[in-house]
């Protein structure tokens, strides 16, 4: 048999209203409750499921016709068995039809359990599209409580009332600040603006926690010093972050989590088998990360040769594209400048990232001389994404940092010094 399925009441006084999306076609089969329209109003985005299952036969409407209940939607061929599935609580209906009923529950969204994660290919309807253009959003971010997957007007207004609350950044209005005084308008670089999107997005995404310590280096120091003194002949500089790289990459050996990655659904952690560090550079331009890759497997000479050299070509513009891809965890050093503490944001889709402050010279209390010392005390932070590490974990990973650079015969790479020609 064949059974024509109408629009029926939407209630609240809704009389004519869009499709937005003509989600089955002709020859389709379907199941009752499957989708077969979707409305735009002006309140709402509505579903309209089919009453029952069967094959559709005709298609009625197409997207951008205006609609009001009564309307034919589609006609559905309906096999014996079906039909008679439906008999009984047909029967039941029509029973009830004499008499006077209330106007039935306009149809609505049902959002499934839980919502899905963002999806670059989502369906949304037209309306939504339109809206999410406007509003400069982009759609692969939401998250999704429609049927089979479907991104819903609802979806998208609850992640703006989300950003509204505090996920995003409120837009600044326009200032003029001559009135106060002379101005100069300096547009940013590619770099800086790059820059500013990427940590604006990990600022919002990632729930940041930074976890701060400090390490005796007065013993590695000496190390550092004399090596200092032996490579300066063959002007090799070596500098502090070396050994600090070397000292990483054995804790993130020992503690793989911090050099991971987490899928964009939230829900599988990937874990690198190889350790690629990205250096922040402080350049003309702004900010660079060239990547150090396999720092586990080289000393500390040798990193101290490459750092000079990435670091010289990310000054003068030289850096390839490949260059600043694939690092596992970042380390920003702003000793060689100053400062004790700062907060370094994460750099997606690195989990952590250790920011490092200026060397000073601390007393510190020595148990057996029951005496205070002086030594060189090196404070550090650690930023990480807790969504994957835990503050436990964090505060284990810089105590073992300070464990090692305290005994700098415990960091693995760090030659003897006076065999500079070997
Ligand atoms: N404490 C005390 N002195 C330190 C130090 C520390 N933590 N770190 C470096 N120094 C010393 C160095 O040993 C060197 O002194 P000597 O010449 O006497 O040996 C001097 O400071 C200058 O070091 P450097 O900065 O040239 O070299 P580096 O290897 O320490 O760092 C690089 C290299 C490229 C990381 C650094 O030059 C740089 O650009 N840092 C800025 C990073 C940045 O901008 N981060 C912010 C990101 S978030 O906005």
């Amino acid at each position: 048999m064949t059974k024509d399925i109408i629009l029926p009441d939407l209630g609240e006084g809704i009389d004519e209203v869009d499709i937005s999306e003509v989600v089955v076609a002709e020859g389709d089969s379907i199941k009752a409750e499957d989708t077969l329209i979707v409305l735009e109003s002006e309140k709402a985005s509505m579903e309209i499921p089919s009453e029952q299952n069967g094959k559709v036969k005709t298609v009625y409407v197409k997207v951008g016709d205006q609609i009001k209940p009564g309307d034919k939607i589609v006609s559905l061929e309906i096999s014996d068995q079906d039909a008679a599935a439906a008999a009984a609580p047909e029967k039941e209906s029509s029973a009830k039809k004499s008499q006077p009923k209330p106007d039935p529950e306009p149809p609505t969204l049902k959002p499934t359990s839980a919502p899905l994660p963002p999806s670059k290919s989502a369906h949304a309807s037209p309306g939504v599209r339109r809206l999410a253009r406007e509003l400069e959003i982009d759609l692969s971010q939401v998250p999704r409580t429609g049927r089979k997957g479907r991104l819903t007007k609802e979806d998208l207004h609850n992640y703006i009332k989300q950003r509204m609350a505090g996920g995003g950044p409120a837009p600044m209005p326009e200032i003029d600040f001559s009135p106060w005084g002379e101005i100069e308008e300096q547009p940013l670089n590619k770099i800086k603006r790059i820059t500013g999107e990427r940590m604006q997005q990990a600022w919002n995404t990632i729930p940041h926690v930074t976890q701060y310590d400090k390490a005796d280096i007065t013993d590695l120091d000496i190390t550092r010093k004399a090596l200092k003194k032996d490579w300066a002949k063959k002007e090799v500089k070596i500098t502090f972050l070396p050994f600090l790289m070397k000292a990483v990459a054995q804790v993130l050996e020992e503690m793989p989590e911090f050099n991971s990655s987490l899928n964009p659904a939230g829900d599988v952690l990937i874990l690198k088998k190889y350790i690629h560090l990205g250096i922040a550079v402080d350049t003309p331009q702004g900010l660079m990360v060239p990547v150090v890759r396999d720092v586990n497997k080289k000393d500390v000479i040798a990193l101290s040769k490459e750092l000079m050299d990435v670091s010289e070509r990310a000054r003068s513009k030289k850096i390839k594209l490949d260059e600043v891809k694939g690092a596992g965890f970042s380390i920003s050093s702003l000793g060689g400048i100053g400062g004790t503490y700062f907060s370094p944001i994460v750099n997606p889709p690195e989990v952590a990232i250790l920011g490092v402050s200026r060397t000073a010279m601390e007393p510190v209390y020595n148990e057996k001389e029951k005496t205070f010392k002086p030594r060189s005390i090196l404070p550090y932070s650690l930023s990480y994404d807790h969504r994957v590490i835990d503050g436990a974990s964090a505060a284990r990973f810089t105590a073992r940092l300070a464990e090692l650079l305290s005994d700098p015969d415990s960091i693995p790479g760090i030659p003897s010094a006076g065999k500079e020609d070997k």
